[in-house]
């Protein structure tokens, strides 16, 4: 399939009409019945299909090229074109966040729904964010225009990983009790399906390269000498959790992962100084490898949340105008590992970061016991 590498590890990728098709007559018929389902059962149900299809080898170059991010190997963001959704199966761009009942799915999205299960992923949401939704809209929200770090301001969306505040894995508390690989509630994938873009104001990415990253900022980035604060768009303050963290880590010798909030990431006091400068020669590096992304509506952008970070550019000029024909996103975060989340859970696949704070201050309890 035409498959173009838009920057190191970006990939735009153009589905062969075939394949595009039956994901298309799938998301027609799938309409009605997904109509009247729970966010949850419609995902459950999706991903079900979508994986079958994977297995059955109905859309081979779309499994294919999926594989390259869903096992973390070199694909570490793809954007899939689409067809432009029309009004009629979209609708307007909601002016507020909804309610998951008023919060209804198009074709567009079951085409989503699909991709996660080819890719062989699972979605969920947060109590924490636009609550009872597993389908987040991002858009502009006037009441929330004058607001730093949410996706609903004009302003620019500083690079940050998804939900970074609520990855506590090898997290230390004061005492220096550290936390367990488990300690983790935010995701894996972060999927973003584009429905209207009508100023073209781009998503961006940056991926970064520890090798280019001095060895000193390295082993201090490695270091739980800082702390990601919570977005008020994530649930703000509430959801910090008194642990911290560091910026680079991996897991069972991977590659490094990173998971930062550039716009609100604090050094903790009692680091060595050079820490606070470490942080500022990453963030640096961030902005040197920072790419827009093509965001023409009907592209869905599949992002590697453990080794990518995004943002938003500001409206600049082109304000939004809150009239149903603003720029509209549609994103879901999402995990290969329901296990890791299940703790956090209050629903099935509707996830309490509360829930992990409370964990550890469980463990802590009996820790100091
Ligand atoms: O609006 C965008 O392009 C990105 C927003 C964002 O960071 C998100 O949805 O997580
Ligand atoms: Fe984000």
């Amino acid at each position: 399939m035409p498959n173009i590498e838009l920057w190191p590890d970006v990939f735009e990728i153009e589905p062969i009409p075939s394949e595009l098709r039956t994901l298309n007559v799938l998301s027609d018929e799938l309409l009605p019945i997904m109509v009247n389902l729970s966010q949850t059962e419609q995902y459950k149900k999706l991903e079900k299909i979508g994986a079958a299809m994977s297995e059955d080898n109905l859309v081979p170059e779309i499994s294919d090229t999926l594989m390259h991010i869903s096992s973390h190997r070199n694909a570490r963001v793809i954007a899939i074109r689409g067809p432009e959704p029309d009004d009629a199966d979209i609708g307007k761009t909601p002016l507020e966040y909804r309610q998951p009942e008023n919060n209804k799915i198009s074709k567009t999205e079951i085409r989503r729904g699909l991709i996660l299960g080819i890719m062989g992923v699972n979605a969920y949401g947060y109590t924490s964010q636009q609550p009872g939704n597993i389908r987040n809209d991002i858009i502009a929200i006037d009441k929330l225009k004058n607001l730093n770090g949410v996706s609903a301001s004009p302003k620019e969306l500083d690079l940050h990983t998804e939900d970074a505040s609520y990855n506590l894995i090898g997290a230390q508390d004061s005492s220096g009790n550290i936390l367990p690989n488990n300690y983790n509630a935010s995701p894996d994938w972060l999927t973003l399906s584009f429905l209207r873009n009508p100023d073209n104001i781009p998503t961006f990415i940056s991926v970064p390269n520890a090798d280019n990253i001095s060895p000193e900022a390295r082993e201090l980035l490695s270091m739980p000498y800082y702390r990601n604060l919570t977005n008020p768009g994530q649930g703000g303050t509430a959801n910090d959790a008194d642990y911290n963290s560091s910026v680079i880590y991996s897991i069972d010798d991977s590659e490094p992962y990173f998971r930062i909030n550039t716009s609100n990431i604090i050094t903790i006091a009692s680091a060595p100084k050079k820490a606070k400068e470490a942080l500022g020669e990453f963030i640096s590096h961030l902005d040197d490898m920072s790419f827009d992304l093509p965001v023409t509506p009907g592209t869905i952008v599949v992002i590697d949340n453990l080794r990518v970070m995004h943002g938003r550019r500001a409206y600049g000029k082109n304000l939004p105008k809150y009239d149903g024909y603003d720029r509209w996103q549609q994103r879901i975060v999402a995990t290969d590992d329901l296990d890791r989340i299940k703790p956090f859970e209050v629903s099935e696949r509707i996830v309490d970061p509360m829930e992990l704070i409370k964990l550890a201050a469980v463990r802590r309890k009996n820790e100091v016991e």
